[in-house]
């Protein structure tokens, strides 16, 4: 078995294993059964897609007014912002104030106009990674498109050319080199969620892991 599918039954069984809570919420800004670190690790599958930015497209498709394929030029000339926000993995880091940069979700989403009937999104990944979230969770205003991390260009190990910084969620639905954002009507569980993980992920509430887990029908 190759390194990286070890990684994923052992992250799967981890899910079907151990639904356990970790007892009462952590004061402040360390949600409970996280430790903070200073560093940034590297958290996907083994498979790192190596994308320059001449080659890179970001297409948006399904029940929209417009489907878009924007191009590097095309996605810098977009409004851009910096956003300070504590970036949480499931597997118990937290890294807190991350000072990401790029274009808010909100803007890409605005240009494509949804149809009424676009409730759910999934990001897809150039490694062919998927995470699905609402379409209302996508438009939060600390949602971004980020391009850049503490002033630099996202590494390749972080995802760059572009990816998604969700942080509401866990780390996993924050999808890395993010090729394709897709709007849906009924919601499609992603790469981590069809493998016991939490459809919502929201730290605070501790919702590691799904229905394989204890802690759901
Ligand atoms: N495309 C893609 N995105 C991904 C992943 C992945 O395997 N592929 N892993 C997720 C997980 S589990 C986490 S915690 C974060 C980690 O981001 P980092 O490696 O920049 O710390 O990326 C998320 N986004
Ligand atoms: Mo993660």
């Amino acid at each position: 078995m190759t390194d990286w599918a070890k990684f994923i039954q052992a992250k799967t069984a981890l899910a079907a294993n151990g639904a356990a809570s970790s007892g009462p919420p952590a004061a402040g800004r360390v949600p409970p059964g996280q430790k903070q670190v200073n560093d940034f690790p590297v958290l996907d599958l083994g498979i790192r897609p190596d994308i320059d930015a001449r080659d890179w497209t970001l297409r948006v498709f399904g029940l929209a007014e417009s489907e878009l394929c924007l191009d590097w030029p095309e996605f810098q000339a977009l409004p851009q912002a910096g956003m300070t926000s504590d970036f949480h993995c499931v597997t118990r880091w937290s890294r807190l104030d991350m000072d990401w940069q790029g274009v808010p979700a909100r803007e890409l989403v605005a240009l494509a106009g949804p149809l009424p009937e676009a409730r759910f999104v999934t990001l897809h990944g150039y490694d062919d990674y998927t995470a699905n979230l609402p379409l209302s969770a996508l438009l939060d205003d600390d949602v971004l498109l980020a391009h850049s991390v503490f002033g630099q260009p996202l590494s390749a190990e972080h995802g760059g050319p572009v990816r998604l910084v969700v942080p509401k969620r866990y780390g996993w639905k924050s999808a890395k080199w993010l090729k394709a954002i897709e709007f849906h009507q009924t919601d499609r569980p992603g790469f981590w969620e069809v493998r016991g993980y939490h459809n919502d992920a929201d730290p605070w509430a501790e919702q590691r892991f799904g229905h394989l887990g204890k802690g759901e029908p």
